[in-house]
């Protein structure tokens, strides 16, 4: 069974290696878009339609899952994504963990891309899981961009941005942006000591194993990773290796 995961670039990456953890042995196709990417700074409707041609590649490479580990893609895109691929192809999407980390603390920090921070989807999450936590938005200009690029000076400079902009009294940081798990150790650097932070992937995986399981079919393959970048056979981004000593799980060993 091939499961595709479609992202502008790298925060596929930690989704990815979790489904490799629970499922050592499936395909993964990996979807990459560096011509079109950011997507987070990108008109919605622009967004929309990059997402759905890249999922009908994934169906045209014979993908029989499909998974969105975007926030950005998944705010703006999911629906339209189910509504094309029709019911016998789950489509897993991804949003910040706002319930769990409103649910453990006062005062929370939703760091994001800018398409995300502004989405009717972030607000709605906020507004019914939100409860008594104070829960505000920060978006991070040009992070996931300069995760992609490699780019370390960019990186920490976006960073000590948006930590900058984030409630001195915050207890939580929800990673509302699949890229910046791949940072983590930067993040919790430029943060209060002992603030938690929430993010999606692990979750993402275990639900994505269990449509996988649901279909009803054999799951297992050979464990091979294809990658595809703007629709061109490749490789991942030399830049993925950047990220590679970093805490989380070795997110690029696949
Ligand atoms: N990984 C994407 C997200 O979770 O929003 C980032 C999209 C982008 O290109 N900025």
């Amino acid at each position: 069974m091939i499961v595709a995961l479609i992202d502008s670039g790298l925060g596929l990456l930690p989704t990815a290696a979790w489904l490799r953890k629970l499922r050592p042995d499936v395909d993964l196709l990996l979807l990459l878009d560096p011509e079109g990417a950011p997507w987070g700074p990108k008109p919605e409707q622009w967004v929309v339609e990059r997402v759905l041609a890249t999922a009908r590649q994934a169906l045209a490479l014979g993908a029989e899952v499909i998974v969105l580990p975007c926030n950005t893609a998944s705010v703006t895109a999911l629906a339209q994504v189910r509504a094309e691929v029709g019911e016998s192809v789950p489509v897993i999407g991804t949003v910040p963990a706002i319930k769990p980390a409103a649910a453990q603390c006062r005062s929370v920090a939703v760091w994001a891309t800018a398409a995300t921070t502004a989405s009717r989807y972030q607000a709605d999450l906020i507004a019914r899981f939100g409860g008594d936590a104070k829960v505000v938005g920060v978006a991070c200009h040009g992070l996931a961009d300069a995760i992609d690029r490699g780019d370390v000076p960019a990186i920490n400079a976006s960073i000590a941005a948006a930590a900058a902009r984030t409630p001195a009294d915050v207890e939580g940081v929800v990673l509302g942006c699949t890229h910046y798990p791949l940072v983590v150790d930067a993040i919790v650097a430029a943060l209060p000591d002992g603030v938690r932070l929430f993010d999606s992937a692990q979750a993402v995986a275990a639900q994505t194993v269990r449509k996988m399981d649901e279909l009803g079919r054999p799951t297992t393959g050979t464990g091979t990773v294809i990658v595809r970048t703007s629709g061109e056979p490749g490789e991942l981004p030399t830049s993925a290796a950047t990220f590679e000593s970093g805490r989380l799980l070795g997110a690029v060993s696949l």
